[in-house]
């Protein structure tokens, strides 16, 4: 049975105290123990037209969960989604302020920028037609639960732990590349911290997408033309502090450096 939508309501402010004020929270199952996948997005979708009633602005959609080392890390079994608003980017170069933030890590993803609406059941195909540029870009996660611990429920009810991203490097046409093959590694403080190359997405980062906009189907969106889509995590996630530096380089795509300050 699914839960009434009081419950939904009272669940997505919930987590927007924890995200505003950067307190952790234990996990929603613990009080809402029959929370079905459904439930959880009828939460994230309710924080999302709460801040979009504040005036924050939907640029895209995360694909999270992606990789299976990721699930198992995790403890949960399926990928899952996020929205993106204007106001959680930050701009190549940025220092990040940490002190909003509750345990963030850093991962790096490839991202898509489409230039036609796609929805429903879509292909590979059809998502690279769409596609007009894919891009490098960091991924700050930040789960709002204490100790980064959760079920699928509970952090899709949580935007999937979006907090931050940053896009940067060289922008390419997926026709010229190798999408399963782009090599990247991450540099925390000049030392490298995390390596991978994008098949680890799904084995193939545009099937992320396929996923993501088959999940958009199922809560009643469509993908829109001019979204921003990050389609998973390439690298483990790195924890970050203040006085951090990063950079993540991409095989042929450039890179994308941030610092995180107080
Ligand atoms: O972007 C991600 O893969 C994160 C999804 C949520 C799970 C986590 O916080 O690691
Ligand atoms: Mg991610």
């Amino acid at each position: 049975m699914s839960l009434d939508h009081d419950a939904i309501l009272r669940l997505a402010e919930r987590v927007e105290t924890a995200q505003t004020y950067a307190t952790p929270i234990r996990k929603l199952t613990d009080d809402y123990p029959a929370m079905t996948v459904a439930d959880a997005y009828r939460v994230q979708t309710a924080l999302r037209r709460s801040y979009e009633a504040r005036g924050q602005r939907v640029v895209g959609w995360k694909a999270g969960l992606t990789s299976r080392p990721k699930m198992v890390q995790m403890g949960v079994d399926k990928p899952g989604i996020g929205f993106l608003t204007d106001a959680m980017a930050r701009p190549d170069n940025a220092v990040i302020s940490v002190s909003d933030l509750i345990h963030p890590r850093a991962e790096c993803e490839i991202a898509f920028v489409t230039g036609a609406d796609l929805s429903g059941h879509v292909t590979r195909e059809e998502v690279l037609a769409a596609t007009d540029y894919i891009q490098p870009s960091i991924e700050i996660i930040d789960s709002r639960f204490t100790g980064f611990k959760f079920d699928l429920e509970s952090v899709l009810a949580d935007n999937s732990s979006s907090a931050r991203f940053i896009a940067g490097g060289r922008p390419r046409r997926p026709a010229e590349i190798d999408l399963r093959t782009i090599g990247v590694v991450m540099e925390l403080n000049g030392e490298i911290a995390a390596l991978g190359a994008s098949a680890e997405v799904l084995g193939h980062p545009a099937d992320a997408v396929v996923m993501l906009v088959g999940v958009l189907h199922e809560i009643g969106e469509i993908l829109p033309a001019g979204s921003f889509v990050m389609s998973g995590a390439i690298t483990a996630a790195i924890p970050v502090k203040a006085g951090d530096a990063l950079t993540a380089r991409f095989l042929d795509m450039g890179s994308i450096t941030v610092r995180f300050g107080e």
